[in-house]
C-alpha cells in the first residue's frame, strides 16, 4: 500500500534549468539538507502545509536529481503518524549513508530527535528504536531546543550529530548510526579575537527590534558541517529574523572550536534561513529556502545556487537567486 502510494508520487517534476529558483514549486518545502548518494543529489526537507500559519508540519520530504534541473518527488519518507512517541512538529531533517543503509534524523516537538532507517536513500524510513536518541526534556541542556539535526561523517569514519537552537550541541555517533557515542558537547564559536559568541536573550522591550537576531557570528539554528581541503566548515543561521542569514565558522577539528568567518549568503526573503552545502560533479552548491512564492514565513520553498571559495578557502558570499 505504502509502496504503491510512493510509486504514484514518483512522478517527474521538471523544473527547467537549475538557475530557476525555487526549484520545487508544486508544494512548500523548507530546511533542505542535500547529500550526494550514489552519484545523485538527494534533498531531505521539511514539508510546510499549504495553508500553514505555524510550523505544524506532519511529514518529511525527499527529492532527488542527477542534474539539479529535473527533480523526482519521493513523497513523504516518514510521517508523524508512523511514530509512537511524537505527535507534532516534523521539522528540519537530515540524512546519512553508511554500510549500505540510509539514516534519517528528524526533530519533533521542538525537543526530541529521532532516527529512522531504510535500505534506499528515498525511503520509506522506519524507526527501529521507538524512542528518541536525543531528548531535550531530560538532557543537561533541558529547556533549550533539540532541533535541526545535521550529520557529518569524517574521512576517518567517525560520525557526528550536530543540532540545537541558540546553543549548538554535538555528539559522536556509533558505527551503527542509531546510538550516541559519548555525551553531548557544546559547539564553541569564537570571533576573530578569540571571544566566545553566545546567544543573549533580548529584553522584552527589545522585541521586534532584531529580537531574533543573535549578532553576526552568534549561533541561532540550522547547523551544517562539511570538510574541504582539511578545513571543517560549520554553517548556521545567526537567528530567525529578516536580518538573520546563513553564516559560517571554521576549524581544523569537527568538534571545534570554530572561528567565525562571515556570511555564506545574504539574507533570504523568509525570516528563517536554513540550508546545506555540497559538492556535486566538481561544483559546490548551497541549498536554502525562501518565501519567494508564498510571501509567508510558514510556507517556504527550496532554492539552490552555486557557491565559490577564494584561494584561502573563504566562502564568497552568495546572493540568493530570486524569482
Ligand atoms: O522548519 C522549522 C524551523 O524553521 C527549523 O527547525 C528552523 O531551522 C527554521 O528553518
Amino acid at each position: 500500500m505504502k509502496y504503491t502510494f510512493l510509486m504514484a508520487l514518483y512522478a517527474m517534476c521538471s523544473v527547467g534549468v537549475q538557475a530557476q529558483n525555487p526549484f520545487i514549486t508544486h508544494k512548500f518545502i523548507a530546511d533542505p539538507s542535500a547529500h550526494v548518494f550514489n552519484d545523485r543529489v538527494y534533498v531531505y526537507a521539511s514539508h510546510d502545509e499549504d495553508d500553514a500559519e505555524y510550523y505544524d508540519m506532519v511529514d518529511w520530504a525527499c527529492f532527488s536529481s542527477s542534474d539539479l534541473a529535473t527533480w523526482v518527488d519521493h513523497g513523504a519518507v516518514l510521517s508523524l503518524s508512523e511514530l509512537s512517541w511524537a505527535d507534532k512538529w516534523a521539522w528540519a531533517p537530515d540524512a546519512a549513508q553508511r554500510n549500505g543503509l540510509y539514516y534519517l534524523y528528524y526533530p519533533v516537538e521542538r525537543n526530541k530527535i529521532g532516527v529512522a532507517v531504510s535500505d534506499r536513500p528515498e525511503g520509506p524510513f522506519e524507526d527501529p528504536l521507538d524512542q528518541p536518541i536525543i531528548d531535550g526534556l531530560v538532557e543537561p541542556f533541558a529547556g533549550k531546543e533539540a532541533i535541526d539535526p545535521a550529520v557529518f561523517i569524517d574521512d576517518d569514519g567517525q560520525a557526528y550529530l550536530y543540532f540545537g537552537c541558540r546553543e549548538p550541541r554535538v555528539t559522536k555517533l556509533k558505527d551503527n548510526m542509531i546510538e550516541r557515542d559519548g555525551e553531548l558537547m557544546e559547539v564553541v564559536i569564537l570571533d576573530q579575537m578569540g571571544r566566545r559568541q553566545v546567544w543573549h536573550e533580548k529584553p522584552k522591550e527589545a522585541k521586534n527590534v532584531q529580537a531574533n537576531y543573535g549578532g553576526d557570528g552568534v549561533y541561532g539554528e540550522g547547523p551544517w558541517v562539511f570538510e574541504r581541503n582539511g578545513i571543517y566548515y560549520f554553517t548556521y543561521a545567526n537567528g530567525w529574523s529578516i536580518d538573520a542569514t546563513m553564516v559560517y565558522a571554521i576549524s581544523d577539528n569537527p568538534l571545534g572550536p570554530f572561528v567565525y568567518q562571515g556570511k555564506v549568503m545574504e539574507p533570504v526573503s523568509s525570516n528563517t534561513s536554513h540550508g546545506s552545502i555540497i559538492e556535486y560533479k566538481g561544483q559546490w552548491y548551497v541549498f536554502y529556502h525562501t518565501k519567494d512564492i508564498s510571501g509567508k514565513n510558514y510556507r517556504r520553498s527550496v532554492a539552490v545556487d552555486q557557491l565559490f571559495f577564494d584561494e584561502k578557502g573563504q566562502i564568497k558570499t552568495v546572493a540568493p537567486t530570486r524569482t
